[in-house]
């Protein structure tokens, strides 16, 4: 990696496909189970708390049996070892990154494990089933929710983000369809700012064409390749 110091990386649920975890839009994708209108709306939300909760426990309990592979590791290691600058930026609101060792992360769709106070905006974490009506410990309301981003609210940190964008000298995504925005945009922002850019993915994403390589391949393979 030559004349490479600060590097942006973008990670969607194809990095913990074969950690066992379903991707959204595949065959099995968890959109197929639930439609989105369904489960990733404040809209939802109101409408039937008891299956949004529900949908997030599901996947939260899920996490307990899975592991990280070797797509997360080696990007801990790089993390662990990169002397410029460097951010995973993960869509994914499991904890892989972490649990592979990732330090410079950010959720930007939120995390399973946190919930966040509709009434003081805490986030905080929460390991248990979160059944609606749930008492904050910070101000004691009954107004806990699961810490996603849903469709038409902001995504965390984007400031941060955008700044690391402007600064990269390479911009890697892996295993994301590039279906969503504003995480799908990031490629262009980085190009504009003269980062090389990279695509690791199973097949061909929305956003190919805004990159300058795209390479076809299972994130637990092409990941480590790149990275050793
Ligand atoms: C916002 C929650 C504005 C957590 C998610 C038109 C109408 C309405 C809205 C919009 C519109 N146009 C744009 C929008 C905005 C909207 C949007 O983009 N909609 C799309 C559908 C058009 N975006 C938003 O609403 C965002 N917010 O815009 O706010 C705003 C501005 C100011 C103030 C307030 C608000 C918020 C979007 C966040 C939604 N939450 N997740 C959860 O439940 O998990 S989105 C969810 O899907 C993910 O988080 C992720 O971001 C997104 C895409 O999923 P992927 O990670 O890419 O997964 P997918 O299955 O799609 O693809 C997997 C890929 O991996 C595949 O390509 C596959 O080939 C590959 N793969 C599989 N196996 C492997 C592999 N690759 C490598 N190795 C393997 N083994």
């Amino acid at each position: 990696m030559e004349d490479i110091r600060n590097i942006v990386i973008l990670t969607g649920a194809g990095i913990s496909a074969e950690s066992g975890l379903a991707t959204f839009r595949g065959p099995d994708g968890l959109w197929e189970g639930h439609q989105v209108e369904d489960v990733c709306t404040p809209e939802a939300l109101e409408r039937n708390a008891a299956l949004v909760h529900r949908f997030y426990d599901e996947r939260r309990a899920k996490l307990n049996e899975v592991q990280p592979n070797a797509a997360h590791h080696a990007l801990a290691e790089l993390d662990a070892r990169w002397p410029g600058d460097l951010l995973i930026v993960t869509q994914n609101v499991d904890d892989l990154h972490e649990r592979a060792g990732a330090r410079r992360l950010i959720h930007m769709h939120g995390e399973l494990r946190s919930a966040l106070c509709v009434a003081c905006g805490e986030s905080l974490p929460w390991p248990d089933p979160l059944p609606p009506g749930s008492q904050c410990p910070a101000c004691s309301r009954k107004s806990l929710r699961p810490d996603i981003v849903f469709f038409g609210e902001m995504p965390y940190q984007m400031d941060l983000i955008d700044a690391a964008l402007r600064r990269a000298d390479l911009f890697l995504s892996i295993g994301t369809s590039g279906a969503v925005y504003p995480a799908a945009g990031f490629v262009q922002t980085a190009r504009h700012a003269g980062a090389r850019t990279l695509e690791l993915n199973l097949e061909p994403s929305a956003g190919s064409f805004y990159f300058e390589e795209s390479r076809i391949g299972p994130a637990s393979e092409l990941v480590p390749d790149l990275v050793r």
